[in-house]
């Protein structure tokens, strides 16, 4: 018996069971298949450092390449499992009892898990045994050729087979239910009408460069969920609790009776290296957190908040940040539209001055006023630091330093970003020359990015351009060049750039 024709089918088996089991969880309506849940574990498994390097290299491509991953994994051990049936069908047996094992562990421990999901796990299992029980049953009794024939029409006939389950699996997951059901009602919903356009002079309009106000398709998202939480707002509630005077349960309708007020934030993400692009500006319609947190009366000795998302991640951030008198927000709309559903939808939080780690908490639905020497939140788990304070830092868009420019006035511009305090002035310098003076377009307030301009009399050959933010309290951002991890990228953004 060939070890080839043994391989192929595992790896056929294998990818039955994913389609099989991707059907099954649409047909049951599951809010994550075994598949993604077993990414989320993988996700929820890999080290800080690990996860940075690997956002370093492919962005916001993480997600479809952590499902990839996985399938190819599976297909992987399918391929073994294929490899060992003849010879040793114990081993194969054991290795897909293993495998269903993890993969059932894998969606229980998510807050999503049921009995349903196991059962998808479970028939995965099935269905590999039983594509290999079809694909390799002993038929010494045949001649080769017969048996090989045979061999292949199976192969076909379970090869249309897995990808019509496939197909259909898909039809009726891009139908999921409860995605519709929650898109619609976000649709419908009518919020009070909110700022939506940027305040006069803020954006500069320079060729080249992005827009001041981030709209909400272009705005970075980085979170460790796969396929995001789905909430109805009517289900949604935030519960309050921990070192408060008042526990308090707040519903979307208790927000929405407060009234929303709006504010001008720009967000960023510590994993943001120098000259990077996770970071928007929008303006984000909310109720003030500082009063919430006085109605619940925090106690002596508290000194952090806990938040938790619907899907359990956690997040902690400074009771001093969201009590400062700041515009700390639990927002309920972005750019003046209800919360895009990757974006936190029905609430999230945003607290100006802190990288999203620590503050940025999306479907949040718990919130635990504690000690931050009484817990350790998601990513400080991982090797970052505990407080998220975000670091004066400017990037330079234009020119590209892709394509060499012509000699004469040139214009370089850029962002720089101080949130809660400000940015004062920027500077740009040639080849390490003296730094100049940029032009920095209006900002509504100290929390959002402020684009400058600089005109360079740009000579003829190779030179680098760098810039540099001075903050309103008079610190310049630093040059001294420190990684992302554990709190924030710092350096002097800077290009290169070729005068023809
Ligand atoms: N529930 C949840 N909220 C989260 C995260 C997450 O993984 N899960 N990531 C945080 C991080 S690291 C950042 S930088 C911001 C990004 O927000 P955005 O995706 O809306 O830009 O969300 C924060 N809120
Ligand atoms: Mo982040």
């Amino acid at each position: 018996m060939s070890s080839r024709r043994n391989t192929a089918s595992g790896v056929l088996a294998a990818i039955a069971a994913i389609a099989a089991s991707e059907a099954l969880a649409a047909l049951l309506d599951l809010r994550e298949s075994p598949v993604l849940a077993v990414g989320q574990s993988v996700i929820r498994l890999t080290p800080g450092a690990l996860a940075e390097a690997i956002i370093g290299v492919v962005g916001q491509a993480d997600k479809p390449l952590a499902i990839g991953g996985v399938v190819l994994a599976i297909v992987g051990l399918g391929a073994l499992v294929g490899h060992w049936w003849s010879a040793h069908r114990l081993r194969s047996f054991l290795l897909v009892g293993v495998l269903v094992v993890l993969a059932s562990a894998a969606v229980l421990s998510r807050p999503y898990g049921t009995a349903a999901g196991v059962f998808a796990s479970v028939a995965a299992g099935v269905v590999v045994l039983g594509v290999l029980q079809l694909l390799l049953r002993d038929n010494s009794e045949d001649s080769a050729d017969l048996s090989r024939r045979s061999f292949l029409r199976t192969f076909a006939v379970l090869t249309v087979a897995t990808v019509f389950i496939g197909a259909a699996g898909q039809v009726l997951a891009s139908r999921h239910r409860r995605r519709q059901a929650v898109e619609r009602v976000r649709g419908s919903l009518r919020l009070p009408k909110r700022t939506s356009s940027a305040p006069a002079g803020a954006d500069l309009e320079i060729a080249g460069q992005g827009p001041w106000l981030t709209s909400n398709r272009d705005f970075y998202r980085i979170d460790t969920a796969l396929s995001p939480p789905l909430i109805d707002p009517s289900q949604w509630s935030l519960r309050i609790h921990g070192m408060v005077d008042n526990e308090l349960t707040l519903t979307y309708q208790d927000l929405l009776d407060r009234g929303l007020e709006d504010a001008w934030i720009t967000i960023c993400c510590v994993s943001n290296p120098v000259g990077g692009d996770l970071i928007g500006n929008t303006v984000w319609g909310g109720v003030r957190i500082d009063g919430i947190l006085e109605e619940a009366g925090i106690q002596a000795g508290a000194d952090a908040l806990l938040s938790t998302s619907d899907d359990g991640w956690t997040c902690g951030t400074p009771l001093s940040a969201l009590t400062d008198g700041r515009n700390a927000l639990l927002a309920l709309t972005m750019n003046g539209e209800p919360l895009p559903i990757v974006h936190g939808f029905p609430v999230r939080q945003v607290v100006p001055g802190l990288y999203g780690y620590v503050s940025a908490t999306k479907w949040v639905v718990d919130w635990e006023v504690t000690r931050f020497a009484d817990f350790e939140a998601y990513w400080t788990q991982r090797g970052w630091g505990e407080r998220g304070p975000v670091k004066t830092e400017s990037r330079i868009d234009v020119p590209s330093g892709a394509q060499p420019i012509e000699t004469g006035t040139t214009t370089v511009a850029g962002v720089a970003w101080a949130q809660g305090v400000g940015i004062a002035g920027v500077e740009v310098r040639v080849d390490e020359g003296p730094w100049q003076k940029a032009t920095l377009g209006a900002v509504p307030n100290v929390d959002t990015w402020v684009q400058w301009t600089y005109d360079w009399s740009a000579t003829p050959g190779d030179h680098t351009i760098e810039a540099r933010a001075t903050n309103a309290d008079g610190e310049p951002q630093t040059g001294v060049r420190a990684d992302v991890l554990p709190d924030g990228a710092t350096g002097y953004p800077g290009i290169s750039v070729t005068v023809a």
